[in-house]
């Protein structure tokens, strides 16, 4: 029986790339974002690749919404091996005193709660098997803080902390945890973050070459490909271009 790979966020970006490269290593998949027709179409192209796909459309931040999907889930899908937990989002880069509320939830409700909601319900099904692999998808933004970064850096500490925590707990349960920690990846992340403003999300990236979601998913991949015994347990990666969160070498 082929594995089951459980993507959050993939109708784009990060989570796009990781579920056809799971599905050209052999994962069955599981998808889920709140875009039903990119989810759609994805499930279309991944079934071509011969894996089995169950999109699931809902949103991370809604609790009911994401207890219902995960808890009807047909016997076969609950054999999740793979979790990736990778919805998230930065909205605005306002400082600290002009913060919109509106932001600020926004981000803590999906980086934050949305990811704990997934793995809440997840986390026992692998518990039950005893076997099981979850990854987080943090940032160098769980690393290090920036000017304007505030709230979405809080969230991804928070993530980075909530790796370390899963490890723990799932230590005795033969789970792995692998936190990801990505420099600049040029997806719809700035776009998002710019709140549709296609000309600053471009400039985030100008004068220098950032990662690709492919770059993203082949570490992934990586990761989730190694022998029991072995737990990549935190991973930072950054454009060659790029040293941390401000020194970026633009040409
Ligand atoms: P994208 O904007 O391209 O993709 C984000 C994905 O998250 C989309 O599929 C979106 O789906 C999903 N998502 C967002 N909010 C929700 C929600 N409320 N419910 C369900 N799904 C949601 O960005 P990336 O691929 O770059 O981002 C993926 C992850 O990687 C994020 O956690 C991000 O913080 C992290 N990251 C990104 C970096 C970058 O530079 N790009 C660097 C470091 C980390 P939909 O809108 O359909 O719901
Ligand atoms: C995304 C990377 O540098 O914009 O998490 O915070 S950064």
């Amino acid at each position: 029986m082929k594995k089951i790979a459980f993507i959050t966020g993939a109708t784009s970006g990060i989570g796009k790339a990781t579920a056809l490269k799971a599905a050209a290593a052999g994962f069955d998949i599981i998808i889920s974002g709140r875009r039903k027709e990119r989810l759609l179409q994805l499930a279309d192209d991944i079934r071509r690749m011969g894996a089995e796909v169950l999109p699931l459309a809902f949103d991370v931040r809604d609790p009911e919404a994401v207890k219902t999907a995960i808890g009807q889930l047909e016997d076969k899908w609950q054999n999740i091996a793979v979790l990736v937990n990778n919805a998230g989002l930065a909205v605005g880069t306002n400082p600290i005193q002009e913060g919109l509320l509106e932001d600020w939830e926004r981000m803590i409700d999906t980086n934050i709660k949305g990811l704990l909601y997934i793995t809440r319900e997840v986390a026992p099904l692998m518990v039950a098997r005893q076997n099981g692999h979850i990854v987080n998808l943090a940032s160098i933004a769980g690393k290090e803080v920036y000017p304007g970064g505030n709230v979405y850096c809080a969230t991804k500490h928070a993530v980075d902390a909530l790796s370390k925590a899963m490890r723990v707990d799932m230590l005795k349960h033969h789970i792995k945890v692998t936190n990801i920690a990505p420099g600049m990846v040029e997806t719809e992340f700035s776009i998002v973050r710019y709140k549709g403003d296609e000309e600053a999300a471009k400039n985030v990236y100008k004068g220098m070459t950032p990662l690709t979601n492919e770059d993203i998913a082949d570490t992934i991949l990586f990761a989730i490909t190694r022998p029991a015994h072995v737990c990549l347990n935190d991973i930072v990666i950054m454009p060659t271009a790029q040293a941390n969160s401000r020194d970026v070498n633009r040409e």
